[in-house]
């Protein structure tokens, strides 16, 4: 990670221990531990019927030996979810265990489901999944949790009674709210725009367009006006055609949020061979590498993002420790996710990661991924 990237997680650190003082005093001492238990040395019911919310959470519980995950990206293919899941591998390998990405090649609502039987069928010890949909998975998890396979949603939430956990890579407030500011104020507060979203029932796209029209209500932008929110199913070429259907049907246009990062990279392919280059504004979430040419030519002033990697690699981090007993998933727990330090679980059992970062011309190129 970048010093940038660094200092700016850090700082969101120190804001969430201040916010969780309550919940740090309550909670039980330190985990020192990092070791993996010497086989055989779990105590009582280990793993018996391990559902989420049976059971107490013990802090220093050793991290079981040899712990298998399987991590079900919403697409293979997609470098996000890919550079993502590879963070799962990471946590893994550090505490002694192995993770196995599989996963559909699309990114339909119902893709996931045979990965989840399989996995059970492996005897994971753990699901880590990106919903493509919120519920057409979630009865293949609950089947997998009766089994007693822990399971961590990621990236985009599966319905929360099919998880113990959610690592969500920023507050789904502030994704939306900062993408409506950083168009907002690339065209002057006025005007029309659309948003380019990937496909119509991922979970974490539908909640930020949420924000983002709650968000338009404000004062401040009540000159700004939502026309289109148009889907490119995180395909590269629909995408790209999408744009450019944005801009033949809305000459008007003078924005563009794509907050996914195949979106706002096939948007910005578009744009920067079209006559609105510079003309009509791109933001989006997209990724320092793909998107740095586009700033470079002027077709883009700034985009935003987390650290993808990191996401997995707390969500492997919180795997291992529910897995463990360190954790079952209650509002308040706290747990260690080795580099990245101290995370406490939150409402509804999310965990943030942390800030979202701004990239424009004069910061992208700390950043290398
Ligand atoms: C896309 C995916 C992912 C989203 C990122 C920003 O690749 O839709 O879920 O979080 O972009």
């Amino acid at each position: 990670m970048s010093s940038v990237s660094r200092r700016a997680l850090r700082a969101l650190l120190t804001a969430v221990g201040l916010v969780a003082v309550a919940a740090l005093l309550a909670a039980c001492g330190e985990t020192k531990d990092e070791q993996p238990a010497s086989s055989g040395s779990g105590n009582s019911s280990s793993s018996s019927s391990s559902s989420s919310d049976s059971g107490e959470a013990n802090p220093s519980a050793p991290i079981k030996q040899g712990l298998k995950t399987v991590s079900i990206p919403k697409q293979l293919g997609n470098p996000y979810e890919e550079f993502e899941h590879s963070g799962i591998d990471e946590a893994l390998k550090e505490l002694g265990g192995s993770n196995k990405i599989t996963g559909p090649t699309d990114a339909s609502a119902s893709s996931q489901i045979s990965f989840i039987n399989a996995a059970v069928q492996q005897k994971a010890d753990a699901i880590i999944i990106a919903g493509n949909d919120p519920g057409a998975v979630a009865p293949a998890l609950k089947q997998a949790a009766q089994r007693g396979i822990k399971v961590v949603g990621m990236d985009s939430d599966v319905a929360p009674d099919a998880r113990s956990v959610f690592v969500n890579q920023v507050t789904t407030q502030l994704v939306g709210e900062n993408q409506v500011e950083s168009i907002g104020k690339q065209i002057g507060y006025k005007g029309d725009i659309a948003i380019l979203s990937a496909t119509a029932n991922a979970t974490n796209q539908n909640a930020w367009i949420d924000v983002m029209k709650e968000t338009l209500k404000q004062d401040k932008y009540k000159d700004m006006k939502l026309v289109k929110v148009a889907y490119g199913d995180d395909d590269d070429q629909k995408s790209f055609q999408e744009m450019q259907g944005l801009i033949q049907a809305y000459p008007d246009l003078k924005g563009v949020i794509s907050p996914t990062t195949v979106g706002v990279a096939a948007a910005a392919r578009y744009l920067s061979k079209s006559p609105q280059k510079g003309k009509v504004k791109l933001t989006g979430l997209g990724f320092p590498n793909q998107m740095r040419k586009f700033v470079d030519d002027g077709t883009v002033d700034e985009f935003q993002l987390w650290v993808p990697k990191d996401v997995g690699y707390l969500a492997g981090q919180a795997a291992a420790a529910l897995v463990s007993g360190r954790i079952t998933g209650k509002e308040g727990e706290k747990f260690k996710a080795g580099r990245l330090g101290d995370y406490t679980i939150g409402k509804n059992g999310e965990i943030v990661l942390g800030p979202l970062t701004t990239f424009d011309k004069n910061n992208i190129d700390d950043f290398d991924f």
